[in-house]
């Protein structure tokens, strides 16, 4: 994305400006397109619910074989595990299993972290025997506990040191800048309004994190660096090998192989949740790993929650061209091709019922299509359905800041931009506390 697309996209998409600014912006966003030659020209962003195409959406129910999916045992058996092969193999790419050298170590703790609220930890995990290859998990487990208590679980942008200002936390070592390779680490507690510490151990529930660049540095270069380097030693790349989000789903899952070592938690209660691509990450995490006991899309849009076929803001074309490393070769020729998708994101929030699901969106977020991303809810509510949970109620947004939830689901649309904020974790911590405490 060039600079002026992104302060276009930036400002347009997600904020409000002058609309003289934003004219400005238009013009010189264009006049770089057709001198660049950038294909996006050919197939334009909108906002405008009257230039959504019409669209018939993939019935989760109707097996490959035509089949009606009218239980849960055939849900189970045949349609989920043929839905998520297809998800694996035409989206998100194939991710390997627990690998054999997994072990982890835990670096430091502090009992004494947040004011005495809470035992502060820093862990290895490591993905390979020879230590090659690890992610360094930081977590907040609350001191007042009587036993093993759930937890949160996510990945965070900018490095675990961004997401706080406790001055216990490791800044980055030179050997890992030197492996995130185009990032610079962000100053310490850059990013700390997204991760309330606090807030969340005063509730019960611990906070664990870690550095998308530990799995995998965030831009193409080829598959090479991160896990892929020992994970993927030797392999020659596919069409439906593993892109970046599944690399990080992945990690997910690695989190949640260290927690059920550890006793302070109830691993059978682990909510996994991710803002943005970080969103789109959870969700499919989610899916494929059935230990993440609820599910949280905090702005996950396009290639998230939001329905693709709607075209709404961000679209299959823009996110492939962007982030070419996002998601498997195959997932590429979906692109401006939305109505030959085998299936929709509704299916993806389908993989995973009957399990509770969160999906946010804000209401200066055009780009991630709230609209978008509340439907598929209710167009995943047919397997929720099989379980005998309700049917999500609205096809159009509810007022900002008025959260709907049914037995299963939730939604919220918070009036604002495009972040997580502590209303966005109010509503998260209200929800869990239904379903893990
Ligand atoms: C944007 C991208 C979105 C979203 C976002 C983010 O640039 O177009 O799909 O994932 O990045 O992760 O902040």
């Amino acid at each position: 994305m060039c600079f002026l697309e992104e302060v276009y996209h930036a400002r347009v998409g997600r904020n409000s400006i002058s609309s003289n600014m934003k004219k400005l912006l238009i013009c010189l966003s264009a006049f770089v397109f057709m001198n660049a030659g950038i294909e996006s020209v050919a197939q334009p962003i909108h906002y405008d619910e009257s230039k959504v195409p019409s669209y018939t959406l993939p019935d989760p129910l109707i097996t490959e074989a035509g089949k009606v999916v009218k239980n849960k045992k055939q849900w189970e058996r045949v349609r989920r595990p043929e839905l998520l092969a297809l998800f694996e193999k035409e989206m998100f790419g194939k991710m390997p299993g627990r690998p054999e050298g997994l072990h982890f170590k835990v670096l430091n703790e502090d009992y004494k972290a947040i004011n005495g609220l809470a035992t502060r930890k820093e862990v290895a995990v490591y993905f390979d025997a020879a230590e090659t290859s690890y992610m360094v998990m930081l977590m907040y487990v609350p001191n007042d506990r009587k036993g093993p208590v759930p937890a949160f679980v996510g990945i965070n942008f900018k490095g675990n040191h961004a997401t706080t200002d406790d001055p216990g936390v490791s800044m980055p070592t030179p050997e890992q800048i030197a492996a995130y390779g185009k990032y610079t680490p962000a100053e310490r507690a850059e990013n700390g309004r997204r991760w309330p510490y606090e807030y969340i151990v005063s509730n019960g529930y611990a906070a664990v994190t870690f550095y998308r660049g530990d799995v995998d540095p965030d831009w193409h270069d080829g598959f090479k660096n991160g896990v892929h380097a020992v994970v993927d030693a030797g392999k020659e790349r596919q069409a439906d090998s593993w892109g970046t989000v599944a690399t990080w789903a992945w990690g997910l899952s690695r989190a949640l192989d260290y927690l059920e070592t550890d006793s302070a938690i109830d691993s059978k209660k682990v909510a996994v949740i991710g803002h943005s691509r970080l969103g789109k990450t959870s969700l499919w995490a989610g899916a494929v790993d059935k230990r993440f006991a609820l599910v949280i899309s905090n702005n996950s849009g396009c290639s998230g929650a939001a329905i693709s076929r709607r075209q709404f803001g961000e679209h299959l074309k823009k996110i492939n061209d962007t982030f070419p490393h996002w998601f498997c070769t195959n997932y590429h020729k979906y692109s401006s091709k939305e109505d030959t998708l085998p299936f929709d994101q509704h299916e993806l929030i389908a993989l995973i019922a009957p399990r509770p699901v969160y999906v946010a969106s804000a209401s200066q977020d055009l780009w991630a299509d709230p609209k978008g991303e509340m439907l598929s809810l209710y167009h995943a509510s047919a397997v929720y359905g099989l379980y005998g949970y309700e049917q999500f109620p609205l096809t159009e947004l509810p007022q900002v800041n008025s959260p709907v939830s049914t037995d299963r689901m939730g939604y919220h649309l918070r009036e604002g931009k495009h972040d997580i904020v502590i209303y966005d974790w109010q509503q998260y911590i209200k929800f869990a506390d239904r379903f893990l405490k």
